[in-house]
C-alpha cells in the first residue's frame, strides 16, 4: 500500500472498495486516472495502485492472490509496453479483469493492446482500447458489472449515459478560421 497513487472513497469498513485500479508504472497514471475519474463521477469506491508485473512480482502475486479476500469485485488493470500485468493477474484470480492498454512513445500503444489482448483461451481479460478512451471505458464497464446487482449503481450509469446522450449537438458548432 505504500506506492498508492491516490485512494477514493472507501468501501465498507474493513473491507477494500469493489474496484481496484492497478497499474504498472506512476507514469501509467496519466491514462488510468480517466479510470478513477468516471468511477468517482458515478459515486463508485475504487482504490489505485502501483503493481508491476516486472518490477514488483512478488507485489503482484501477494495483491491478486489477495484481492477477493479483500473485498474487491472488479479489477482494472492498465500498462503499457510488454502490458503483462492484467493478464497475470487474471492467471491468479476469478475476479473480472479489465485491460487497458497505455500508448507507449515507441509503438503507439499497439504493443500494448497485443500484449494484453491476446490472452490464451482460459484465461480471460476484457480488453478495452489503447490511451483515454479505453481507461474511461474500463471504468464504465466495471460500473456496469457492479450494476447487475446494485441499483444505485445501475441509476447512476443510466443517467451518467442520459447525460452524454443530451450532450451531443445536433450540428457541429463553427470553428475560427
Ligand atoms: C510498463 O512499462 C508500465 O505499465 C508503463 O506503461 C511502461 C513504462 O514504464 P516507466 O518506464 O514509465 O516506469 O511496465
Amino acid at each position: 500500500m505504500s506506492e498508492e497513487v491516490t485512494t477514493a472513497k472507501a468501501g465498507p469498513s474493513g473491507s477494500a472498495p469493489p474496484v481496484a485500479i492497478v497499474m504498472g508504472s506512476q507514469s501509467d497514471w496519466a491514462t488510468m486516472r480517466h479510470t478513477a475519474a468516471v468511477l468517482a463521477e458515478l459515486g463508485v469506491a475504487h482504490e489505485a495502485r502501483i503493481v508491476s508485473a516486472h518490477r514488483t512480482p512478488e507485489r503482484l502475486y501477494s495483491f491478486a492472490k489477495g484481492a477477493r479476500a479483500a473485498g474487491f469485485k472488479v479489477i482494472v488493470a492498465g500498462a503499457g509496453g510488454a502490458a503483462h500485468l492484467p493478464g497475470m493477474i487474471a492467471s491468479l484470480t476469478t475476479l473480472p479483469v479489465l485491460g487497458v492498454p497505455v500508448e507507449s512513445h515507441a509503438l503507439k500503444g499497439v504493443d500494448s493492446l497485443h500484449s494484453i489482448v491476446q490472452m490464451p483461451g482460459g484465461v480471460p481479460v476484457g480488453t478495452l482500447a489503447i490511451g483515454r478512451a479505453g481507461a474511461v471505458n474500463a471504468g464504465l464497464l466495471a460500473a456496469a458489472i457492479l450494476a447487475l446487482s446494485d441499483p444505485v449503481i445501475d441509476a447512476a450509469l443510466v443517467a451518467w449515459r442520459r447525460r452524454q446522450t443530451e450532450s451531443v449537438a445536433e450540428a457541429p458548432a463553427e470553428l475560427p478560421e
